[in-house]
């Protein structure tokens, strides 16, 4: 007799902890298994330029990597294009893709010419996020933030038109965010 009301109740509670995780389960599909997204903020590793001042100074070698100059000043540890009078670009190339959120763009000299700024999918399409003046101080920042891109981004391309002020936008460094 009593085996079989403790039977009984072993059946009983099987049915309520199945019930009871179904519920859990239910409640949150996936749950512990999704991926987190991380967030990433990287310097570029390689990049080129429409021309050069020097090399390897002034040369689009001196974008890659963390900034260096502090100041607003003629650097050779700085981007700066051959003539400082015209339309260029500057196209840094990145070691992980990421969903962009953000680009960083670190002005040492003659700010002021930034016209575009454009992240590349992995097909090679070039999509614009920042079209516009650059009218910050100098040495500065251009931050330009965006909804996160629906594809994976290695590679930036800036649009400087140096016509705009007649003098060279030297560029030490630029910075790509998104998640991984
Ligand atoms: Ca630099």
């Amino acid at each position: 007799m009593q085996s079989k009301h403790l039977l009984t109740w072993l059946i009983l509670g099987g049915l309520l902890w199945l019930a009871t995780s179904c519920r859990i389960r239910d409640a949150a599909p996936e749950a512990g298994v999704m991926p987190t997204p991380v967030a990433l903020a990287q310097w570029a590793i390689s990049a080129e330029a429409s021309s050069q001042f020097g090399f390897p100074d002034w040369s689009p070698n001196r974008v890659i990597g963390e900034p260096q100059v502090s100041a607003c000043v003629d650097d050779p540890r700085a981007w700066a294009s051959a003539r400082g009078t015209g339309l260029e670009w500057l196209e840094l190339y990145y070691a992980e893709p990421v969903y962009a959120t953000e680009v960083r763009v670190y002005q040492t000299f003659g700010r002021g010419g930034m016209a575009r700024v454009l992240v590349v999918d992995e097909d090679g399409l070039a999509h614009l996020v920042w079209e516009g003046d650059d009218t910050g101080p100098c040495p500065g920042v251009l931050a330009v933030s965006f909804p996160r891109t629906a594809f994976r981004v290695q590679r930036v391309r800036l649009e400087i038109d140096e016509s705009r002020q007649g003098f060279w936008n030297q560029i030490d460094a630029v910075a790509l965010i998104g998640i991984k």
